[in-house]
């Protein structure tokens, strides 16, 4: 039975008061708050297990490394991948991301072809442009229309025996368009390129299956849900990982250490080089384990209900418009009031005790295409009530009267 008022319970920060106004969080998209049980499991790691991992003997660093490895598993289960080994432990889906752009330097040629979507956040658009300067390879854009979504018979007209990447989200931060991943891995597959998934958004809201996808890469960050900031994971096929070089060297990521030539050591571990975020990781394999608890269906069932009801209500405000309004996106509402910036609405909203995201939300392309200089950006989560986007309507109509 899903009780969102129960659920609240897990959550202290829920408790607290902004400006002498119960919180109302609905700024999910950027981080998602943190349950009781992955606070405990922080302060349990660093009050009685605090050690370095894969070093030492002592009880300390076997515990560490023992419970850390068991969070790497929880991952492998919870996305689906067949090995453990595919599942590489990163300071999130930036890094995630610029481990295999960084990657590919030595897989593309000038005049080979990688392919964007247009609904990207800068993570996903920045390092590909480097990898394009690095190796004279050229990026294009599969465009997106009015909706949000993108325009699929234009990726099918992109893509050739030149493509040798597709990458996209799966789900748009700034709009929250679920994006066709199946058809975009099918169609790139089908000319040879490999495709990466960005999951930051979509990992909030779905389990994503990495075999059935027979996605090559998929990326997200422990932060959005429900776990740490500074911790996420790069999925990647044993065949792929096992070809790309190792993106960073140091301690951990060797097998022999000589002045005249060092092997690495295997996976995971090439791509972890020094000391990684061992608490976050482990609180990352928490906060699965709270989400799978709750359930990934029960959570989309909820949040669509929220998104439905927010969607109405605030329409129901004139000259306010929404950006974004594909039938298949998740709780994200990006909007704007009429001849208004986003960011005195996102202001005045604070002041009311309402966390909103105003801005471009890092995917400035998305911005230019519709002509605007930013949203004011309410993503739900699991957690958040109907009540609260009353709440919102609310004070959006306050804020509305005030700068009219
Ligand atoms: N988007 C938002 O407010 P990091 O910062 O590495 O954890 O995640 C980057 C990132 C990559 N891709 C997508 C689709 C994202 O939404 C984000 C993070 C936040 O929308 C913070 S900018």
């Amino acid at each position: 039975m899903f009780d969102v008022h129960k659920i609240r319970e897990d959550f202290p920060i829920l408790k607290r008061e902004v400006n002498g106004k119960p919180l109302v969080y609905f700024d999910n998209a950027a981080t998602s708050q943190t349950p009781q049980v992955v606070i405990d499991t922080i302060v349990d790691y660093y009050s009685n297990y605090n050690a370095n991992i894969h070093r030492g003997v002592h009880t300390l660093s076997q515990e560490a490394t023992d419970a850390y490895e068991v969070a790497r598993k929880k991952v492998q289960q919870h996305f689906n991948a067949k090995h453990s080994h595919e599942i590489i432990l990163t300071s999130g889906t930036t890094h995630s991301i610029n481990i295999i752009a960084t990657g590919f330097t030595h897989f593309l040629a000038e005049g080979d072809e990688i392919i964007v979507s247009a609904l990207e956040h800068h993570s996903n658009i920045v390092p590909w442009q480097m990898l394009c300067d690095r190796t004279g390879a050229v990026l294009k854009v599969i465009p997106m229309n009015e909706e949000g979504e993108l325009l699929m018979d234009v990726y099918d007209t992109l893509l050739s025996d030149k493509t040798k990447l597709v990458f996209t989200n799966h789900i748009s931060n700034a709009l929250g368009t679920i994006n066709p991943i199946e058809e975009i891995i099918e169609k790139a597959h089908s000319v040879g390129a490999a495709v990466l998934i960005d999951g930051a958004q979509s990992c909030p809201h779905v389990k994503p299956d990495v075999q059935a996808l027979d996605v090559d890469f998929y990326v997200a960050s422990a932060h959005k849900l429900c776990g740490p900031t500074g911790v996420g994971m790069l999925y990647g096929k044993s065949e792929w990982l096992e070809k790309l070089p190792p993106y960073q060297g140091g301690g951990e990521m060797i097998e022999q250490v000589t002045f005249e030539k060092t092997t690495y050591a295997g996976l995971p571990h090439k791509f972890e080089a020094g000391t990684p975020n061992i608490c976050g990781g482990i609180a990352f394999g928490a906060a699965l384990d709270y989400m799978n608890a709750i359930g990934f269906d029960n959570i989309a069932a909820y949040e669509k209900e929220l998104l439905d009801y927010g969607t109405k209500k605030l329409l129901e405000i004139e000259g306010l418009k929404i950006y974004g309004t594909s039938q298949n996106k998740t709780s994200v509402i990006s909007f704007n009031l009429e001849n208004i910036h986003p960011y005195d609405v996102g202001t005045i909203v604070d002041k009311l005790g309402i966390a909103v995201r105003t801005g471009h939300h890092c995917a400035q392309p998305i911005m230019d295409f519709y002509k605007i200089p930013g949203t004011v950006r309410a993503s739900f989560s699991f957690y958040n009530t109907k009540e609260e986007i009353d709440a919102l309507v609310e004070a959006v109509k306050r804020a509305k009267m005030m700068l009219s």
